[in-house]
């Protein structure tokens, strides 16, 4: 049940060692400003456009902003909600997760149940996702009542880690919270890549070469970064943390 999206994710892994994907944010940005991003971020060496992730946002901006980066670059566009109404016919696939150290069943399963039948309506192709919120977690740790993985736990993250995957969830993502002062330690991402065989996605607070080198190296192998494109130099951002994620290899 590997779809084409998952393949691309996993082939591009496996030739590239560890790669980058861009999330824009669809309340932060116009429709002009989401095309750009998605072409510059693409010609920097980004492997894939997520979109989501914000508090609120219209169903219908959401729609527009996926149109928008389809018609710009040929790169998957994959979904990563906060709720159900992050949730969009237009993106090739949806990151189907579940917010693993959450208290509220609401983000364990709950959304999940509501949202299940509009990804089969709209053929989604959904790629099953353990979330962990880590550090300060900040606004998806407040958003999904998360109890956040201390940093100086890392066999912590790594026994929820172990868990999402033994459930069937075939990628886990770290989440440090969107503009994190402190992004997943290497300690953390080298215990969790030390428990799973699944590919471990690391996001939140990533801004500078040395840190996306530091992820790629302690094992992570899809580095996310949000924020970066949110100013005017989207291109050299993008290109430096691609240029440290793929030091990594040399
Ligand atoms: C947030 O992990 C992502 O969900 C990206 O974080 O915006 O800090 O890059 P940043």
């Amino acid at each position: 049940m590997v779809g084409h999206v998952e393949r691309y994710l996993l082939e591009k892994i496996g030739c590239e060692g560890a790669i980058h994907v861009t999330l824009i944010d669809p309340e932060k940005v116009t429709l002009p400003q989401a095309s750009r991003i998605a072409n510059k971020a693409k010609s920097s060496g980004t492997s894939a456009i997520m979109v989501g992730g914000s508090t609120f946002v219209s169903t219908r901006h959401l729609d527009d902003v996926i149109r928008t980066v389809k018609r710009a670059v040929k790169i998957p566009v994959i979904l990563f909600p906060n709720n159900v109404t992050g949730i969009s016919r237009h993106a090739d696939a949806i990151w189907f997760m579940s917010l693993l150290n959450s208290v509220d069943p609401y983000f364990l399963m709950g959304a999940q149940v509501l949202g299940a039948p509009l990804v089969k309506k709209y053929r989604l192709e959904p790629i099953p996702l353990g979330y962990i919120i880590v550090g300060d977690g900040g606004t998806a740790g407040v958003v999904g009542k998360a109890i956040p993985v201390p940093y100086n736990k890392p066999e912590l993250a790594a026994a929820h880690a172990l868990a999402g995957q033994y459930l069937g969830m075939r990628f886990i993502y770290l989440e440090a919270g969107s503009g994190a002062k402190k992004s997943v330690p290497p300690e953390m991402i080298r215990a969790v890549k030390r428990y799973i065989d699944v590919p471990l996605i690391v996001g939140g607070g990533i801004r500078y070469r040395r840190q996306a080198l530091a992820a790629a190296s302690a094992g992570a192998d899809i580095i996310v970064t949000g924020n970066i494109v949110e100013n005017t130099e989207v291109k050299s951002k993008v290109s430096e943390i691609v240029k440290g994620i793929r030091s990594c290899r040399t």
